[in-house]
């Protein structure tokens, strides 16, 4: 196989673009391509301030460097979770992150919920009682939260997420399967901020996640391998399971799926089903939410407080940065 730019040897076949690449022409196509749905789809400037959401995985320390090497001016923000303490995953994927922020000149900012909070998210997901146990609901609940808050205190422009294409149909299949109007009518490229929510946007929405772990590997940029030990069994991984199948069988399935998708979206397909609850800010810390009163951060931690001492009496007025 060779490239089709310049008839070296391709390191990458890509069946679903019908392009095969050497190793310095795709090094140098991917990084274009990301740029061309940055400006497609209006996710931010060179001119912003963007906040770059750093797993320690391939998809963020990827695109973080593809904004890097872009001129972006993009700083990282790292959530420390505390799965699996002593050597685990959390432990490994914040070494990880802050070997790649140093050794490329980056700001990293690390938020260890343990350390400002006084309890891990497997510790919460049992002590608050949300999710059955299962610690994704509570995860999930700290990572939105802290990452606005972040961006707001540190008036970044945008926060920027690594989700790649694979992330995004699977989300969409799921969301199809159950016909989650609301979720299906929220899922896009690029969320407009307001009322006290930052923007938020997703650079690698058509990039597969091949092309990432490709991009990675020959840029020798070392990334966490495992998954998060919670995200086993769980239905997104099903769902890309059965697509990586699909896209065996027809290549350009997940794209296809993704982008016309975009297209019945843009052309008021789910406009009647459009989330429009009203946020204001919580009576506590101000951030924007939709309960009435206090927001589910507040109280979540209110109620880990009651069994948990280490957690302070006011974990709103804990300063991040
Ligand atoms: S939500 Fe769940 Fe992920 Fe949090 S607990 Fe792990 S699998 S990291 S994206
Ligand atoms: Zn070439
Ligand atoms: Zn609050």
């Amino acid at each position: 196989m060779k490239c089709r730019k310049c008839g070296e040897k391709a390191v990458i076949n890509m069946r679903q673009h019908k392009l095969a690449l050497c190793r310095e022409h795709y090094l140098a196509w991917l990084p274009e391509q990301v740029e061309r749905f940055i400006e497609k789809y209006k996710m931010f400037t060179h001119t912003e301030k963007v906040l770059m959401a750093v797993s320690g995985g391939k998809d963020s320390l990827g695109l973080w460097h593809i904004l890097k090497t872009l001129g972006y001016n993009a700083e990282g923000l790292y959530i420390g979770l505390g799965i699996d303490g002593g050597a685990g995953y959390s432990d490994e994927s914040r070494a990880l992150s802050e070997a790649f922020a140093k050794e490329h000149g980056l700001i990293l900012h690390v938020v260890d919920i343990e350390q400002k909070y006084g309890a891990t998210i497997p510790e919460l997901a049992v002590i608050s009682n949300r999710g059955q146990g299962k610690p994704c609901s509570v995860c999930g609940l700290n990572k939105r939260y802290l990452f606005n808050r972040v961006a707001l205190e540190g008036n970044f422009d945008v926060i920027v997420t690594g989700h790649n294409l694979d992330d995004e149909v699977a989300v969409l299949m799921q969301n199809t399967f159950n016909w989650a109007g609301g979720y299906l009518a929220r899922q896009a490229p690029v969320l407009p901020g307001g009322a006290g929510l930052a923007r938020k946007a997703k650079p690698l929405c058509r990039i597969y996640e091949r092309e990432m772990t490709a991009y990675c590997l020959l840029q020798g940029i070392e990334y966490i391998y495992a998954e998060c030990p919670h995200a086993e069994g769980s239905t997104t991984i099903y769902y890309k399971e059965v697509l990586n199948q699909m896209e065996t069988d027809r290549p350009g399935t997940k794209l296809q799926y993704y982008v016309s998708f975009l297209e019945a979206k843009k052309a008021g397909l789910f406009a009647s089903v459009e989330d429009k609850a009203v946020l204001h800010p919580c009576d506590r810390c101000g951030q924007p939410t939709s309960a009435p009163g206090e927001c589910a951060w507040c109280r979540m931690w209110d109620r880990v407080r009651l069994v948990k001492t280490t957690v302070p009496v006011s974990p709103e007025s804990v300063s991040l940065l």
